[in-house]
């Protein structure tokens, strides 16, 4: 690692440059892939052109996020309001998956990633499924980093499920009301086993949480770019990262 230190630095406002190989390293990092609709306005492609450009970079990502030592990345890929989308547009988001996995797969594998999901099964085609859930087989025991793939997720529609399972239990017996604790509720979630985000990770400007993570989200440190997700490079990485030590040295010593 040490031999590419020339490369892992992070810009930040107060310091020109820092190694971040010598700072906290977040654990889990989330991140919400805004912007690729409007990447390919800017060139005068069709958005879909824009979903595909950003699909491609979901790799460079993952291997930038392994390379630095980071145990979770956790990627919003489809959120349960982009149905609203033109068909087209949806239909075209759906073929991802499998495109994703048919060329990935292999090297994901190889650098022993571990591929999750978050979100709700119901609803998605099968040519999508399918490949999935034979990706989450097939690296179910690789022990480096876990791609956490948030699809036709939501925060609401996550909680709401767990009310639902909480409830349950309680009307089974298993459990009273007054007894219930923030672990049972984790255990309903669907990032269960995992631990909350450190960093949530934002492109393309816009300042909002959008339904992403609401009960897991509560300590994490944001960090907002412009840059919009296909051209968000491992440099743009490098300097989230650089802001997230820098303000954990600010409030961690205190
Ligand atoms: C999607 C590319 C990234 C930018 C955001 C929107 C478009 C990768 C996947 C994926 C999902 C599950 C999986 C493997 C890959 C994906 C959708 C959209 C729906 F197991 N990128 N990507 N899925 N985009």
């Amino acid at each position: 690692m040490k031999e590419r230190l020339n490369l892992w630095f992070g810009k930040t406002k107060q310091a020109d440059r820092v190694d971040i190989t010598s700072g906290k390293i977040p654990k889990h990092v989330a991140v919400i892939m805004d912007g690729n609709g409007r990447w390919a306005r800017k060139r005068g492609l069709p958005r879909v052109a824009g979903h595909h450009q950003g699909m491609k970079n979901v790799k460079q990502i993952t291997m930038t996020a392994n390379d630095l030592g980071i145990e979770i990345l956790t990627l919003y890929a489809f959120s349960t309001e982009n149905w609203k989308r033109p068909k087209d547009e949806v239909d075209f988001l759906m073929k991802l998956p499998q495109e994703f996995l048919g060329l990935e797969i292999e090297e994901l594998i190889k650098n022993n990633v571990q591929i999750r999901m978050m979100g709700s099964r119901e609803g998605l085609p099968e040519h999508a499924l399918r490949p999935i859930e034979e990706g989450i087989e097939r690296t179910k025991n690789n022990t480096g980093l876990i791609l956490n793939f948030a699809l036709n997720y939501g925060g609401r529609k996550e909680l709401l499920y767990a009310a639902k399972q909480l409830c349950e239990s309680v009307s089974r017996g298993e459990l009273k009301p007054e007894e219930l604790t923030e672990e049972h509720m984790e255990a309903v979630l669907q990032s269960s086993g995992l631990p909350d985000p450190d960093l949530l990770i934002r492109t393309s400007g816009e300042l909002r949480v959008s339904n992403f993570m609401l009960w897991q989200m509560a300590y994490t440190e944001m960090w907002f770019t412009d840059a919009l997700w296909p051209e968000f490079t491992k440099e743009h990485f490098y300097e989230a990262i650089a802001g997230y030590q820098q303000r954990a040295r600010r409030f961690g010593g205190i």
